[in-house]
């Protein structure tokens, strides 16, 4: 099957929009750079990178019958709001497990932000205790018993929409509209800066773009993963897998290279979720360059790498960068702390 063969069910208000940043590029003094955004692409609470990846998990979802989704994140967890916006828009229940993924003591951790939205939104927020975690959890799995038990019928969404068969889906689509974007606006953007977690935006991507068969014509394009939890091999295994399954799903039609899946460390810190100075300072000079507000747990992270290697030159002058701008903003309510 061809991407385009997928039920596909919209959740946003088309293409993402691409625009310059004209300021961040000239303070850079490197690479032009430029933002496709996430984050005000979708009326639904905000928006962000699960709306596009949910667009192909939906169908499924309202063809099996169920009227729970059951989904799984920390306490700000983006993906589990937005799981909540997109169950109160079909009329679905909403049951969703928060974990404490972030040793994190602000006050308002657990009650602004993301999770104060889920709850508004009649999600049933239910905290739990456990730590950081990319991979299937038994609490999430015990959700769904309970829903189950109590009469309803549950669809899991698992962490950050991931390993979810139809996960990569979403961003194999977000590349085929940055190729259509390019197309209109006369550009080319040979590198992708994202923020990577729980893999699956990055892998979709990858196979996207691979499903493009961009080599053939001979423009080369990276697509330059930034590691924002430290936990490199996990994040490298996980995005490797869904970038493959991704792209064997839309018929890529070759085996997907180990040059074509990239992650970079060195911006995460210590923590999942915990702000380090470069994040911060990443934070700042957007909002005050270009006003585009990032947030401290995922794309202040993928921001302090793209600052790095363009100042650094590692991406070249000449390069046109597309930065992923995949949401996230609510957290920063959890961080105010930080800014004080
Ligand atoms: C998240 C994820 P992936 O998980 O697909 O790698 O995306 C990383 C990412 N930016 C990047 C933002 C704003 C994100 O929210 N968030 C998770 C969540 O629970 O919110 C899945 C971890």
């Amino acid at each position: 099957m061809r991407l385009n063969d997928f039920s596909r069910y919209p959740l946003t208000f088309g293409p993402s929009p691409v625009h310059p940043l004209n300021r961040l590029s000239d303070h850079l003094g490197g690479a032009r750079v430029w933002a496709k955004r996430e984050d005000c692409s979708s009326g639904l609470a905000f928006g962000g990178n699960k709306t596009r990846k949910l667009e192909y998990i939906v169908p499924d979802a309202l063809a099996s019958g169920a009227d729970t989704l059951v989904s799984i994140g920390g306490f700000q967890s983006n993906h589990t709001r937005q799981v909540a916006a997109v169950a109160a828009h079909l009329g679905l229940k909403c049951r969703l497990v928060q974990e404490r993924w972030v040793e994190w003591d602000d006050p308002g951790n657990a009650t602004v932000g993301n999770i104060l939205l889920s709850r508004i939104m009649g999600a049933d927020v239910r905290l739990d205790p456990a730590g950081f975690d990319i991979g299937i959890r038994s609490s999430w799995e015990e959700a769904m018993r309970e829903v189950e038990e109590a009469g309803g019928t549950p669809y899991g969404i698992p962490a950050g929409a991931s390993e979810h068969p139809l996960g990569g889906l979403g961003f194999a689509g977000w590349a085929v509209e940055v190729a259509e974007q390019e197309r209109a606006l006369g550009v080319f953007f040979d590198t992708v800066v994202v923020c990577t977690v729980t893999g699956s935006t990055h892998a979709g991507m990858i196979a996207g773009f691979a499903a493009l068969h961009e080599s053939a014509a001979g423009r080369p394009r990276r697509v330059l993963g930034i590691d924002a939890s430290a936990t490199i091999e996990r994040t490298r295994d996980q995005v490797t897998r869904i970038a493959r399954h991704t792209a064997a799903l839309i018929d890529v039609g070759r085996d997907l290279r180990d040059d074509e899946i990239t992650v970079l460390e060195g911006w995460a810190g210590d923590r999942y979720g915990v702000p380090v100075e470069s994040t911060v300072e990443a934070i700042r000079l957007s909002g005050r360059l270009e006003g585009m507000i990032i947030d401290p747990v995922y794309e202040g992270k993928s921001m302090a790498g793209l600052v790095d290697l363009v100042t650094s030159g590692e991406i070249p002058r000449d390069s046109t960068v597309l930065y992923a701008h995949l949401g996230g903003q609510p957290a920063l309510n959890a961080y105010a702390g930080v800014f004080a």
